[in-house]
């Protein structure tokens, strides 16, 4: 184990390996290790013991003891444990959110320090609301009564990226343990460790076995926790590719899924939504906010196809360019930094690929450029960018490109805009700009997207159910309706009276 720079983080203690088992950190079996590097840097923070099969299934043998207790608890009880874990996590948040910051990319200031105070309330909201776990009754006639149940499913396996990862742990984390089920999680290679810090903190509030954590590439140890037969149901943030192998696996044995996959996001910009009177500048703060520049675009609800009215076109563009150059770019861990890096090499070269591609069929660069190769920067950190004259049939308009680039369409026809919006295989989210409520209840109404926004751009908040349709998932998260329907089954008992 070897870190390059100590005095700045506070990385998780007390022997990690990180491999989680029954509330202790265990060697995993075949001795593999995986590195952990900073990607505004490119340095390595910490090398991590590898959980492979065996370890997977010594995690899951451990949720699985600790299933029967946990369950039976007065569900009031297992909130007071998500409560005591929120205060923890809020306790810590600035270690956790500099962790995070150096493993991730992100920026401390913008992104990191918020999402770990955004975790915080995800535990709160589910310590709060778990004790909501209500059946129904039905009365069927004389001498005869029916009753359910909302019972916890057994062992869930959590699957979750690397770019929002502590709050993407909290609402597994949440959804699960508030329902009574116990946890296998698997964070992301590229940033498990602010994640490892939030599961040694649960090991002071929850009982042991409740929550354990696997760590390793995707291939090996998210493919072991997807396909295992213990596992009753897996929760997956990521790709639609992994999702449809996650999904598959769980088929084969009738398994539950959630699915939280990617996204290609229209905003829609109204004549209405510009000129006299109107605040520009908060709708350009508003645009850049959907594409979440912050996290370096790396968002699954990113706002990444913007359709601006061609007649608010003149005077929106040089704003939002202007917003956008004014954007730091820098280190992660830097105060001044707006923006930091993307999360590894693979994706860096990626987003150039999609860049090369787009230049080279006559996109107009309004701002930014096609990045120097990875071998040829110090850290991951491409310039926002802003392309314009692209056609809606384009890679870069229609694939999820996970990266800070913005594409600007015009649009003069509303069929048309919103048949262009409708016209990918996703449907996560949509932002719709105006000051006419009949336009934004009509065009909500029109547009495929699982969670739609209105003259804002915030982040999800906890009790408001978020998911997509078409390709981009399965299931709601973030609320407790939604993890009583995909993390509880109703037992229905029926009592004939004597
Ligand atoms: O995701 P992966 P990647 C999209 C985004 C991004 C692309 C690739 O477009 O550019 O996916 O990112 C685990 N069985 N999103 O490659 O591979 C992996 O270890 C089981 C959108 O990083 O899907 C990690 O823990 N698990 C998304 C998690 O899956 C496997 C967020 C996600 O990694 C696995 C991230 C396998 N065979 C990427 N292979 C969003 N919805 O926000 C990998 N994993």
């Amino acid at each position: 184990m070897s870190t390059t720079n100590p005095t700045e983080l506070v990385l998780p203690t007390k022997g990690l390996t990180g491999l989680l088992v029954a509330g202790s950190w265990v060697q995993p079996a075949a001795g593999r290790t995986f590195t952990v590097e900073n990607p505004s840097r490119r340095e390595v923070i910490i090398e991590l013991g590898q959980s492979g099969p065996q370890d997977v299934d010594r995690a899951v043998s451990a949720a699985k003891s600790a299933f029967p207790a946990w369950k039976t608890l007065a569900s009031r009880t297992r909130g007071a444990a998500l409560t005591a874990l929120a205060e923890r996590v809020a306790g810590h948040a600035e270690d956790i959110a500099r962790v995070l910051s150096a493993e991730s990319g992100n920026a401390l200031r913008t992104q990191s320090r918020g999402e770990v105070h955004g975790a915080a309330e995800v535990l709160r909201y589910y310590g709060a609301t778990a004790a909501e776990q209500k059946g129904e009754t039905l009365p069927l006639g004389p001498g005869l009564f029916s009753y359910s149940t909302r019972e916890p499913l057994g062992v869930v396996g959590a699957i979750i990226p690397w770019n929002s990862p502590v709050v993407l742990a909290a609402v597994k984390i949440g959804m699960a343990l508030a329902t009574g089920n116990t946890l296998v999680l698997k964070p992301a290679e590229d940033a498990p460790l602010a994640v490892l810090r939030i599961a040694e903190l649960a090991t002071e509030v929850v009982p042991a076995g409740v929550l354990n954590v696997v760590t390793g590439p995707g291939s090996v140890t998210g493919a072991a926790l997807a396909e295992h037969p213990e596992v009753a149901k897996v929760s997956f943030t990521g790709s639609s590719e992994v999702g449809r192998s996650v999904s598959h696996a769980a088929a084969d044995r009738i398994a539950r899924v959630t699915l939280e996959l990617g996204g290609k996001s229209p905003s829609i910009v109204f004549p209405d939504a510009v000129g006299e009177g109107r605040d520009v500048d908060a709708l350009v703060a508003n645009l850049v906010s959907a594409l979440r520049f912050a996290r370096q675009g790396q968002s699954c609800t990113a706002g990444s196809r913007l359709f601006l009215h061609e007649s608010v076109w003149d005077e929106v563009v040089p704003k939002l360019v202007a917003a956008v150059e004014a954007l730091t770019v820098g280190d992660a861990l830097d105060e001044t930094s707006d923006v930091g890096a993307v999360i590894n090499v693979e994706r860096y070269e990626e987003i150039r690929s999609f860049l090369a591609e787009a230049a080279d069929k006559g996109a107009v660069f309004a701002t930014g450029e096609v990045p120097p190769p990875a071998d040829q920067v110090a850290g991951l950190h491409p310039k926002p960018v802003i392309i314009t004259d692209v056609d809606n049939t384009w890679r870069i308009a229609r694939d999820e490109v996970f990266g800070p680039v913005l594409v600007v369409i015009p649009w003069a026809d509303e069929d048309d805009v919103v048949a262009q919006a409708n016209d990918t295989d996703y449907g996560l989210a949509a932002f719709v700009f105006t000051h006419d409520v009949g336009t934004a209840l009509r065009v909500t109404t029109r547009l495929d997207a699982g969670w739609i926004q209105v003259n804002q751009a915030g982040g999800q908040v906890p009790g408001m159910s978020y998911g997509g349709v078409k390709q981009s998932g399965i299931g709601s998260e973030y609320s407790i309706e939604g993890a009583l329907e995909s993390y509880t089954t109703r037992k229905s008992v029926t009592i004939r009276v004597p």
